[in-house]
């Protein structure tokens, strides 16, 4: 009985916090990792940038969840229209609230801040595994209105460059 106990000191002991410039704060736990995304008015890292949620740019494994923090008011997060994979289940948050989301689907998936979308607030999450590109095209097809145009491009390159849609 003590066996089980020592395990799970060893293994919070061994899956300590990790913190990376590019993926924010992550905590292993039961299930998967959580990670963390800010919901913010001012980009920290680029003060002209406004309304975004930082990272905007997540790749995770399936089982993985994902918590929006609720670091600056009226925020809310959701997944967008046509940028999920088929059969998996988007989500919608309330403003002002953190809210935790558990994918298992591999996929891309696309989401957004209901009334800041229009001033590109927006962000992508790619949970690996096999199948996770099927969406990628029919995502980056997806319609968008006013600055968001403008971010997905932004963040279609960038995820490029960061290796995150490699397979
Ligand atoms: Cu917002």
């Amino acid at each position: 009985m003590t066996l089980s106990a020592d395990r799970r000191t060893f293994l919070l002991g061994a899956s300590a916090c990790v913190v990376t410039a590019s993926t924010g704060v992550a905590f292993a736990q039961e299930g998967g990792t959580t990670h963390e995304v800010k919901m913010l008015n001012v980009n920290p890292d680029n003060p002209r940038q406004r309304m975004v949620f930082s990272p905007r740019i997540l790749r995770v494994k399936p089982g993985d969840s994902v918590k929006f923090l609720s670091s600056m008011p009226g925020h809310n997060s959701q997944s967008s229209k046509g940028m999920i994979p088929a059969g998996a289940e988007g989500w919608k948050s309330k403003a002002n609230q953190e809210f935790t989301v558990t994918l298992t689907q591999p996929g891309v998936y696309g989401y957004n801040c209901a009334p800041h979308q229009a001033a590109g607030m927006v962000g992508l999450i790619v949970v690996e595994g096999e199948g996770m590109l099927d969406n990628l095209e029919e995502a980056k097809k997806a319609k968008q209105i006013g600055l968001a145009k403008k971010v997905w491009g932004e963040i279609w390159k960038e995820a490029e460059e960061m290796g995150v849609l490699n397979t």
